[in-house]
């Protein structure tokens, strides 16, 4: 299998944290550099037609893209240590914390990113208001995440989730991409802290 990524880029990061948390090794990693617009390269379009990262190749040339799917694609052919959920409680909470992370904090303080920052100008069509607006409620569900987490190890389950990956990578990428301080949510950067710790967030 083939796996495109980038450095420093938050998903692709979230695939290689789970790769190495279930110490998979049969995946060839292929590093596209976004700043030189590699990943808009009819190449790489031909392989994910909408110019992101991180993409799947399997070894007889089919494509999966989107990191969740690609994620779920490999607890299916590598089940242990599971990710998504071992009981119908399990599944149910690390699918909703992981949609809450998703549409409450990360996209807004994605497109809060994505509108505002200079070095985001040649990939998207930004709207400094949008970008703004998108960011003070951001800033909201950071709160309201910072009050959340001081009464858990982990965010959907009593032990690591594919949920915590979303939270936590995203929580060290955007916060500060927004011009804000984690420092300024104790329990969230607490959180960051020690999930961080994982040999699993050293790749
Ligand atoms: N929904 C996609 C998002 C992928 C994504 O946005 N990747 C970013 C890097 S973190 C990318 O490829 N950006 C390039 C661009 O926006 O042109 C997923 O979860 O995989």
């Amino acid at each position: 299998m083939k796996l495109y990524s980038s450095k420093l880029a938050p998903s692709p990061l979230k695939v290689l944290i789970f790769l190495s948390e279930k110490d998979i090794k049969d995946v060839e990693i292929i590093n596209l550099n976004l700043a030189e617009l590699e990943h808009k390269s009819s190449k790489y379009k031909s392989i994910a037609p909408n110019s992101r990262v991180p993409a799947l190749q399997l070894d007889d040339g089919t494509i999966i893209l989107e990191t969740t799917a690609i994620c779920r694609y490999l607890e299916s052919i590598y089940p242990e240590p599971n990710m998504f959920g071992n009981n119908p409680m399990e599944i149910a909470s690390i699918e909703m914390w992981y949609s809450r992370v998703t549409y409450e904090l990360a996209t807004p303080l994605a497109h809060g990113f994505r509108h505002t920052h200079p070095h985001m100008s040649k990939m998207e069509d930004q709207n400094q208001d949008f970008g703004l607006s998108q960011r003070k409620l951001g800033t909201k569900a950071l709160e309201t995440f910072n009050e959340i987490i001081s009464t858990k190890e982990f965010i959907a389950a009593d032990r690591f989730s594919y949920a915590d990956i979303q939270l936590a990578v995203n929580l060290n990428f955007l916060v500060r991409l927004n011009r804000l301080e984690l420092k300024d949510y104790k329990n969230l950067n607490d959180y960051v802290t020690q999930v961080f710790a994982r040999p699993s967030f050293s790749v």
